[in-house]
């Protein structure tokens, strides 16, 4: 390993080594723990076996060990890429490619199974070892597909933290395996894929690190639809080379003229102008409730063809109240070039619609999507199956239907589920209708916010708060000054998130602050850049020179949940390899199962038994067959 560190470090590779090279550099002598991958793997089985899952799970359900079937491909296809819209991209950049868009007749589709459906509905928890594995069918039968939304929003943290998996990795994984339709991520404007505001060069480096390791168009947007935020994601995302999809949030209803709301057509109208004006390739609604009713998405994308003839419109919706098929046929008729859905076993609810009803609505229409439905039903099978193993995060232990009265909480898809379960894990059957109710109350009194990550969290946070002190909006209102009220209410009225569209209302917000004077303007103009080298040194000192430039911008975002990923990694090895119920729940004794490293790596993994606990040292310990070979792992038994 030590030879390994000298010639994979940056000074030496640059040629620039001096006879003090050795002693200049003691983080050579932090050794990577040995490979031994296969010894760090049969750790994590042994822990696992002893002390129960590693990554939290929020029901008892167990997933069954049955590996999901894959559909065949056609023969000889495995290296042969049939042309997708990657090929266009690839070819013309961005701007010509905006323009194909535009000359494409038929309707397009964005399908955000391995993003959103999933953070949706099963808690952002699927694994890269799922999405991996159908990668190369949706390369070779779905390359009529405009894009998979495949990264970002919540699947970067989730990844570090609960799967105890490289998001970079997985970036780069689908990549290889799919060089032909673009890929799509969610970019929170200025808090990146977190939950706050980031030093500008964060964004930056983030947005090149992405285009880099394989991604290609950025939906950006900022929970306020805050101008100032998104300009910096947007010309973040131009200056790495990528697509710039601007994204404005949709809420309230432009179809209700007797709603008297700040987010009025004309709103949207003087956003998406700005937003042009700023320079997106593409122009997206990202209705993250599902508020968008049928007539509003008509009135909302007719309008925005009509003053802008040249420009890709993109729509994304939730199917919570159930309406967003109706909503996307409207939109498409009304001239949307690009929709999202999720295949259909993945769809519906606070999902996206399903791909299949949508394909099949279009069929022999102008709007004909042109992808077949005998693959989409294969695509549809291998999901089914997938979703079955991540049983333990299923929304539907709670969540039976839709729920219309979407459209008065406005509740986005993805937080709904969230709050769903936690007030159903309260016990109480009532406890959801009223957290609904005082989020619509604390939506109000914080003026009208658009909800969306983060903004909806603050909002999300102050109705349990309500509702866990039993405060209405008039207690609220009335003793702001002395309630110790959630740190992100604080953080919001300071400014730290961005403003809204008229600003936050007073007095409350004074209140709030008690004196504490708030930031004016972008909240990232005033953060020091984050000093990329020092914090690389640090990481290196801590984890040694493996440490690449991709740990570090996850580290910039998420310090602790990438240093405890680290850790993971050095004790546990690459747990992404195992497949999902065994990486979940452990392998059951005397079964057999395989783990491929890499290709042409294989290890046969056998668990034979778990032994008594021994007082002495409070370990229990486990035998397994490593190819063949007898190996005991001692585990400290928890209990
Ligand atoms: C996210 O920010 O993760 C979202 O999905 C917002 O809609
Ligand atoms: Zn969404």
């Amino acid at each position: 390993p030590f030879l390994l560190n000298v010639i994979q470090d940056e000074t030496f590779l640059h040629g620039t080594i001096t006879t003090q090279f050795i002693d200049n550099n003691p983080q050579l002598f932090k050794m990577q723990p040995s490979q031994n991958r296969a010894g760090r793997l049969m750790r994590y089985l042994a822990q696992v076996m002893v002390n129960g899952p590693s990554t939290p799970l929020p029901t008892s359900n167990i997933p069954p060990y049955n590996e999901p079937q894959l559909p065949e491909l056609p023969a000889g296809s495995s290296s042969n890429y049939p042309r997708g819209w990657r090929n266009v991209l690839l070819e013309d950049g961005p701007e010509e490619f905006a323009k194909s868009i535009r000359q494409h007749k038929g309707l397009l589709l964005t399908d955000t199974t391995m993003r959103d459906a999933h953070q949706s509905l099963l808690a952002t928890r699927v694994r890269t070892y799922d999405l991996a594995r159908i990668a190369p069918f949706v390369s070779q039968q779905l390359n009529g597909l405009f894009s998979l939304e495949n990264w970002g929003g919540a699947t970067f943290d989730v990844a570090l933290r609960f799967l105890h998996e490289c998001p970079w990795e997985r970036l780069r994984t689908l990549r290889q395996l799919i060089p032909n339709i673009p890929f799509q991520m969610l970019l929170r404007g200025a808090n990146g894929v977190g939950y706050t505001t980031y030093p500008d060069n964060v964004v930056k480096k983030f947005c090149e690190l992405a285009v880099a390791n394989g991604m290609d168009i950025f939906r950006i947007f900022d929970s306020m639809n805050y101008v100032p935020n998104m300009k910096l994601g947007m010309e973040a995302v131009a200056e790495a080379g990528g697509v710039v999809e601007a994204a404005i949030s949709y809420t309230g209803d432009v179809s209700d003229s007797s709603r008297l709301t700040k987010y009025d057509l004309s709103y949207y109208i003087g956003l998406a102008d700005e937003l042009v004006e700023i320079g997106a390739h593409i122009l997206c609604i990202k209705d993250m409730a599902g508020l968008l009713k049928p007539q509003a998405a008509k009135i909302l994308i007719s309008e925005l063809r009509e003053r802008h003839p040249d420009l890709p419109l993109h729509v994304h919706t939730h199917d919570t109240s159930g309406a967003g098929v109706a909503s996307m046929l409207a939109a498409a008729e009304a001239g949307a070039d690009i929709i999202d859905g999720a295949i259909d076993s993945m769809s519906g609810m606070t999902s996206q619609p399903s791909i299949g009803a949508l394909v099949t609505s279009c069929e022999r229409t102008h709007l004909d999507t042109g992808i077949q439905l005998s693959n989409l039903s294969k695509y549809n099978e291998y999901w089914e199956q997938v979703r079955h193993l991540y049983a333990p995060f299923e929304c539907t232990v709670t969540m039976k239907s839709g729920d219309s009265s979407v459209y008065k909480h406005e509740i986005p898809g993805g937080q709904y589920t969230n709050l769903h379960f936690q007030a159903h894990a309260m016990g109480l059957g009532s406890q959801f209708s009223k957290i609904k109710e005082r989020y619509i109350e604390a939506n109000r009194l914080f003026g009208d916010l658009i909800k969306v990550t983060p903004s909806s969290k603050v909002v999300g946070d102050m109705a349990q708060f309500m509702v866990q002190n039993n405060l209405s909006a008039d207690d609220v209102m009335e003793r702001a000054d002395e309630l110790s009220l959630p740190q992100s209410v604080i953080d919001m009225m300071k400014g730290l998130i961005g403003y809204p569209p008229g600003g936050f209302p007073e007095p409350l917000r004074s209140k709030i602050l008690r004196g504490e004077s708030p930031i004016e303007g972008r909240p990232g103009e005033s953060l020091p850049a984050l000093d990329f080298k020092s914090l690389k040194d640090e990481m290196i000192e801590e984890h040694g020179s493996f440490v690449t430039d991709e740990d570090v911008m996850s580290a910039a975002m998420y310090p602790k949940v990438t240093n405890d990923y680290l850790h993971h990694y050095a004790e546990f090895g690459p747990v992404d390899k195992l497949d999902t119920p065994r990486f979940l729940i452990g392998p059951k004794i005397a079964d057999e199962f395989k783990v491929t490293l890499e290709p042409g790596k294989t290890l046969h993994i056998k668990p034979l038994a778990v032994g008594d606990l021994k007082p002495e040292t409070g370990e229990r310990e486990v035998f397994m067959e490593l190819n063949g070979q007898l190996r005991t792992v001692a585990v400290k038994d928890n209990e």
